[in-house]
């Protein structure tokens, strides 16, 4: 029990040691007098629960609360019912979320209400992409802080523990309980028994905070490290090695969670190899855990290159196994049917996939949002997936009701986020992307809360230690959660706007490439395959006639979608090809519309600028101008985007750029030989 309590001291002190990089997150430490804490039993999870009330206390002074662990029938999981004089919960991690909860609500200063907060999933987890030499797929905050690479890469060191704690701290205060230590697109050493002892030194760290470990694991890995000749999921020599595998896991880590898995997608092997499907391979798997209480979470992000449509794919492979699953695996389905980009519908597997446990994985990290250097706020996008109407079980069956249980059985409920956490002093390269993070897990505890609830408490409590008068409020806070509400639809309005996708250059998905499509790279990795820009039009005939991937919807979305004239315009060129000249509901033609929509994208960011200079008097310098210079880039990457694509589509529609929109300042020759990310 002492070496939790320790150590969060330890991180406490390290927080008030950084200037103002951002290392503290939301998590700022802020005591104003003392408490008595009441608790019958003692734990490790439940000493944090202590420590964290007498650190950061800003009640009454001298008030006692009570921590009670009792069964209460109306309590979910780890929920937690508040008091007029404590917590009480079902679970020693119930007591821990209510005691941020409390805290939470004393920072943001608001009343503590006599409530019950249950989670909406069972397992909030984050998917890291990081490999065991230390890089990270799609991250740009720095290096992995699990992993590193060299001689002594295995070697434990206490700054790793401490960096391991302050993680384990901020994720169990958002509520999230579950982490995938390595990329979905696996190394097969992550199972030798040098990356497992370094699993289980994390998930020690990670346990008292109600945290569990998880792994990705590659198909192939009985053949690759096992000594096996085949990987063939029915195979009992395989079947028997997976199962050994799982049952030395659990010698180290009593409370492993379980693997991910991304089979049979961009070139991973997987059980089709074998001439077996996604029930043989993921059933075995699931077969190994069964004894343990463990799950396997099968992806469904599959494609192939020779799909007509690549939108279409993961419908088709996985609906003729619905109900064949185990019950404990899940399967985990991106928001929409592509990846992860600016704007999609959602999948059509959500609702559709009945008698399967189904769950949604998110993307943190900013692969197709700018990276770490566009400020987007992440949460009114998951909102909009969360609160999609499926249909499927009648009017209500939001995507949220098709995964948190409460419109089908499903054994477990679970969501993912691709993490956006590395080394950088602030973990995620920007302070806005903090943000994502927290929104994150708070949309896992509660997926009915709104982004603007969530953008709110984020800004306080990240910028709290700046006041919070009403000065404050109507010159920081209210303007910059603006900023924070908007940043999604400006991105969508400069990078691809009314149903555009898929249109940028090469494969770092940063900046605008429409035209890119060298010879020898997969038809389906490059945008005119999205974009399908002709003299005639624009956009991706999933009609009927088109490809029909319209229905995969439930109906009305069906005929909703398939007629342009009732599909909502932010879907249009996601579903038709339309001529340039198709009117817009506006009355303007397409053409001129998808103008306005790049020249508006552009001149929001401006106005972001504009606003956050306003705000200088009342943020450190730090983080103003670590800010302030980002917006810049952003500025001139939005303006980047708004002349590659309207100059680029502008040879096909053969219309003049509106005159009411500001002028190209590049020339699309220039743009098309530069690499955004160095200007
Ligand atoms: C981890 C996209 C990304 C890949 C990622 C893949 C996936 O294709 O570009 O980096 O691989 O999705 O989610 O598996």
């Amino acid at each position: 029990m002492k070496a939790p309590v320790y150590s969060i001291m330890l991180i406490l002190a390290a927080i008030n040691l950084h200037a103002e990089d951002g290392h503290s997150l939301w998590l700022r430490s802020k005591s104003t007098g003392s408490v008595n804490i009441m608790c019958a039993k003692s734990s490790p999870a439940l000493a944090i629960a202590r420590q964290e009330l007498e650190h950061s206390w800003q009640g009454k002074d001298g008030a006692t609360i009570v921590l009670t662990i009792k069964k209460d029938k109306a309590l979910k999981g780890d929920g937690f019912r508040l008091t007029t004089n404590g917590i009480q919960a079902n679970t020693e991690s119930g007591i821990l979320y209510g005691v941020y909860e409390w805290l939470r609500l004393q920072q943001t200063g608001q009343v503590i209400p006599e409530v019950i907060s249950n989670p909406s999933y069972e397992r909030r987890i984050l998917n890291h992409w990081d490999n065991p030499d230390g890089s990270i797929e799609r991250g740009y905050a720095g290096l992995s802080i699990f992993w590193r690479e060299g001689e002594n890469g295995f070697a434990i060191t206490e700054n790793d523990k401490v960096l391991w704690q302050e993680y384990a701290r901020a994720n169990a205060s958002i509520g999230i309980n579950g982490t995938v230590l390595n990329n979905v697109n696996a190394s097969p050493l992550i199972l030798t028994s040098e990356c497992l002892e370094r699993v289980k030194a994390v998930a020690d760290i990670l346990r008292p905070y109600g945290i569990k470990a998880y792994l990705s694991v590659k198909f192939s890995s009985p053949s690759l490290i096992g000594g096996l000749e085949t990987s063939d999921p029915l195979n009992p020599d395989v079947i028997n090695w997976w199962k050994a595998k799982v049952k030395d896991i659990y010698g180290l880590i009593p409370d492993f969670g379980g693997f991910l898995i991304k089979a049979n997608s961009e070139g991973q092997p997987g059980p089709q190899d074998f001439g077996r499907t996604h029930a043989d391979g993921a059933n075995m798997m699931a077969d190994a855990f069964k004894p343990f209480g463990g799950i396997v979470m099968w992806r469904a992000f599959v494609y192939s290159p020779n799909s007509e449509d690549r939108a279409c794919q993961a419908y088709d492979e996985f609906m003729p196994f619905d109900g064949q699953f185990r019950d404990n695996v899940i399967i985990q389905v991106k928001n929409g049917p592509v990846d992860f980009q600016p704007r999609e519908p959602f999948s059509p597997l959500f609702g559709a996939m009945k008698k399967t446990s189904v769950m949604a994985e998110l993307q943190i990290t900013q692969e197709y949002l700018g990276h770490s250097i566009h400020l987007v706020y992440l949460a009114p996008m998951w909102e909009e997936f969360l609160k999609s109407e499926t249909y499927q079980e009648g009017e209500g069956s939001t995507v949220a009701r098709t995964t948190d249980g409460s419109l089908f059985p499903q054994k477990h409920t679970a969501i993912a986020g691709v993490a956006n956490i590395g080394l950088d002093a602030n973990w995620c390269g920007h302070h806005f992307a903090q943000a994502n993070w927290y929104a994150f897990g708070r949309l896992a505890w509660d997926n009915q809360l709104t982004s603007e609830e969530i953008a709110d408490e984020w800004l306080k409590l990240t910028f709290s230690d700046v006041s919070v008068s009403k000065d404050w409020h109507d010159n920081f806070l209210t303007p910059v959660k603006q900023i924070m509400l908007s940043s999604r639809e400006a991105a969508v309005n400069y990078m691809m706007p009314l149903g555009f996708h898929h249109i940028f250059a090469a494969d770092h998905h940063y900046g605008p490439g429409p035209w890119w499509a060298p010879k020898g790279v997969r038809k389906d990795w490059t945008p005119p395959y999205y974009h399908r820009a002709d003299t005639f039009g624009v956009g991706f005939d999933r009609t009927k006639s088109g490809s029909n991937a319209v229905c995969q919807y439930h109906e009305p979305l069906t005929s909703l979608f398939n007629d342009p004239e009732t599909c909502p315009e932010i879907y249009l060129l996601w579903f038709h090809h339309l001529p340039w000249d198709y009117k817009m509901k506006s009355g303007r033609p397409l053409w001129d519309e998808i103008c306005k929509h790049y020249g508006t994208g552009l001149q929001q960011v401006r106005q972001f600028q504009i606003v956050w200079d306003k705000v200088e008097p009342y943020i450190d310098a730090d983080r103003f101008s670590a800010v302030q210079s980002k917006l810049r880039k952003q500025c001139r990457h939005a303006q980047i985007w708004k002349d590659a694509c309207l100059l680029y589509f502008q040879q096909f529609s053969r219309k003049p750029i509106p005159y009411d929109i500001e002028r190209p300042v590049y020339d699309l020759d220039d743009l098309m030989k530069a690499d955004m990310r160095t200007l």
